[in-house]
């Protein structure tokens, strides 16, 4: 099975190197692409200099920085395109760690998409995090699944693993969230369609390099968020598997 993990970046220059040699030593048949966001510190550089070495290695590009929904959603038709399989998802800053993916991938067999999930048993979160962050994580998690009713662990995990299939049936034109809550909106969707979700569980560590942007800002508007998902999705409710594309 051939698995193409999009890694998104902006600012990740120490990480990029040491992310891209950890990914390559798993026995998968893995390729990269990397969606950079013209990164200030050279992350595109680096990230160029890493494909004239490895041909697995794909860059894309863009303009400057125009948030995760547009780098997955690019990231995602291109693997598409360049016939992946299976899709993965990962941070560029080792909170991800790459020891984890041949779990997920022997799970892909029993589901549509994987999930690395830091709520389920054996799951947890770097304990170095002060204790508000892992409270808000943790909260923001428990709000957003039960609002939407989720039947599964880590609703805004990061770190996902989709087959083909799955990512094909996805009516990507109507996911318009950004930040955080496109990820729980694009679990949402595959929830509607009645795609049937696993979970492995995962030590989110701490970004390796590099500065935190979370806040509760950024937290707090991802939860009045939540509702707008729950509104936009009230078609697909009760249509499941017969709403699907492809
Ligand atoms: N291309 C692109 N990548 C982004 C953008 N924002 C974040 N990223 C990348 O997306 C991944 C997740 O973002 P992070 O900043 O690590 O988010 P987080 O883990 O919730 O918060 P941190 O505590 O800052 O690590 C990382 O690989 C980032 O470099 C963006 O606007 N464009
Ligand atoms: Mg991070």
């Amino acid at each position: 099975m051939r698995i193409t993990a999009i890694i998104p970046t902006y600012n990740e220059a120490e990480n990029l190197p040491k992310l891209v040699s950890a990914l390559f030593t798993l026995s998968l048949d893995l390729h990269l692409l990397v969606v950079d966001d013209n990164s200030p510190d050279g992350t595109g550089r680096i990230a160029d200099e890493l494909a004239n070495v490895d041909k697995r290695l794909r860059v894309l590009h863009r303009t400057g920085k125009l948030g995760l929904r547009s780098a997955y959603l690019e990231g995602f038709r291109f693997a598409l395109d360049d016939g992946a399989d299976a899709v993965l998802q990962i941070d560029a800053d080792f909170s991800h760690d790459p020891a984890k993916i041949p779990a997920m991938t022997e799970l892909l067999k029993s589901y549509d998409v994987v999930l690395g999930s830091r709520y389920v048993k054996g799951g947890a979160v770097d304990e170095r995090w002060p204790r508000w962050r892992r409270a808000l994580s943790a909260f923001g998690n428990f709000y957003a699944r039960t609002i939407l009713g989720l039947p599964f662990y880590d609703v805004t995990t990061g770190f996902r693993l989709w087959r083909r299939e799955t990512l094909n049936g996805l009516p990507f034109d109507r996911i318009h969230s950004s930040g955080y809550i496109f990820l729980v909106e694009m679990a949402y969707l595959a929830h509607c369609l009645e795609y049937t979700i696993g979970e492995v569980p995962i030590y989110f560590a701490d970004r390796r390099w590099g500065k935190s942007k979370m806040s509760f800002k950024i937290q707090a508007e991802a939860a009045a968020r939540v509702w707008s998902v729950w509104w936009n999705y009230r078609d697909l409710r009760h249509k499941g598997r017969t709403a699907r594309l492809g």
